[in-house]
């Protein structure tokens, strides 16, 4: 008897491609078919059957405060009879803009727009215009949304060119990205060596999170800065996920790296679509319609997401819940590893704050080429057996978990209990 979810499942599929509005949420790289979600509240997720999950997925990252918080509802449900969009200026994109520059001062300007996607190719677009160059260089794993230029897989063997990893992507989109590699810096003295003078900027994800959380290692966010300074290039932090959740002050305050211009996204807008680019004001002037440098938004700044965005920053700062969280996520993992340990799997883990990846199969991931060896035919079992026992993973070895301010020391134990039980169906 199939589940209703599973019939939702085939009805997505006949109107959607892959039955999702996004890939990952097709559950390709795991086991089994997608959960379709009713509703949430805090750490909790119940699908169309009635079963329920502790999520540890948090829309992707946006939930650092668990599902429907109450002051966020609240905003959003103050704002939502006074009208869903305007696309003309309001009071709250001031308030949502302030409180980003309040708590990450080297953003000096920002503009707001609609997901970390556009975030991240606005940014790019400027950069290019401000140095008059056309070159990006990006990292082998790092994911910066799906504009042509960052979906580009690595070029064949010595060649630092990439090559598109996604048909539709042209060649000439990808004649201008270079790859390193995250955590190696003579790789990107390698990508700048080779093309002098035509870089315009280097985009990072300050903690990668998208080959499964990987931390930069000692010096290389410096390093990386230094080497922009030298060939004249801008560094821009895609800080979509890091942004508000290694703390107020993002990866930038926390590592203690200044870049050009940010992207912002997720937490900005507490689960509503939001995202942002901003930093240094002679660069974010250029944006039309003070400069010439075109970009624009139906719903950019949208009141609702704006309203949702400020509830969620406000009660960060009140809250500064970032110990707590690291905590548990400290308590997830080093009790994950034990059962796995317990359980005969060999397994590694990387976290920063309340963001973190287990790795099966290996015994420590530091770049790219470490996540590959990774057994994701191994973590598509568990990842099945803890849905099975009501914990909700991303369904794909190669992401973050995070932990939110809804999870406590009692959800934890739960999973951790949930998980011998789930490792014993391996
Ligand atoms: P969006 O366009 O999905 O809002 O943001 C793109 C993006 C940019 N930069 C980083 C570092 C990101 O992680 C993302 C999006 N993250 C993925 C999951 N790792 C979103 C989930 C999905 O694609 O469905």
């Amino acid at each position: 008897m199939p589940t209703k979810s599973e019939e939702y499942f085939e009805k997505a599929s006949s109107c959607m491609p892959g039955g999702v509005n996004s890939p990952v949420r097709a559950f390709k790289s795991v086991k089994g078919s997608p959960p379709f979600i009713l509703s949430a509240k805090g750490a909790c997720m119940t699908d169309v059957d009635g079963r329920q999950y502790t999520d540890y997925v948090a829309s992707w990252g946006p939930l650092i405060l668990g599902h429907a918080h109450d002051a966020v509802v609240a905003a959003v449900q103050e704002k939502v009879t006074r009208g869903l969009s305007f696309g003309a200026c309001h009071p709250d994109e001031i308030r949502l803009a302030n409180l980003i520059r309040e708590n990450m001062p080297h953003i000096e300007l920002l503009r707001l727009v609609n997901s970390g996607t556009e975030a991240t190719m606005s940014a790019l677009r400027l950069a290019r215009a401000a140095t008059g160059r056309d070159g990006v260089i990006k990292f082998q794993g790092c994911y910066h949304g799906h504009a042509d230029s960052f979906l580009i897989a690595a070029g064949s063997g010595a060649l630092t060119f990439g090559t598109p990893s996604s048909p539709g992507v042209t060649a000439g989109a990808a004649k201008d990205t270079l790859l390193a590699s995250y955590n190696d810096l003579s790789s990107v003295e390698k990508c700048f060596a080779e093309n002098d003078g035509k870089i315009a900027c280097l985009i990072v994800e300050p903690v990668a999170g998208n080959m499964g959380v990987i931390p930069p290692a000692e010096g290389f966010l410096k390093g990386l800065r230094d080497l922009c300074d030298k060939h004249g290039a801008l560094l821009i932090f895609d800080e979509v996920i890091t942004g508000f959740r290694l703390g107020l002050g993002g990866a930038s305050e926390y590592f203690g790296v200044k870049p050009d211009l940010t992207a912002l996204g997720k937490i900005i807008g507490g689960g509503m679509p939001v995202g942002a680019f901003g930093g240094r004001a002679d660069l974010m002037r250029m944006m039309s319609p003070e400069g010439s440098v075109y970009q624009a938004g139906t719903l950019s700044g949208n009141p609702l997401a704006c309203a949702a965005g400020i509830a969620t920053i406000e009660t960060l700062m009140k809250e500064d819940p970032y110990e707590r969280i690291a905590a548990l996520a400290e308590k997830l993992a080093e009790g994950t590893l034990a059962n796995l340990k317990e359980a005969g799997i060999k397994a590694t883990g990387n976290r920063v704050e309340s963001m973190g990846t287990i790795f099966f199969g290996v015994d420590s991931v530091g770049n790219f080429a470490d996540a590959m060896k990774s057994d994701t035919e191994l973590y598509a079992r568990y990842h099945a057996a803890m849905l099975g026992e009501g914990v909700y993973l991303a369904p794909s070895q190669f992401e973050a978990s995070f932990v939110s301010t809804a999870h406590d020391d009692e959800i934890i134990e739960q999973t951790l209990a949930a998980q011998r039980r789930a490792l014993k169906k391996l």
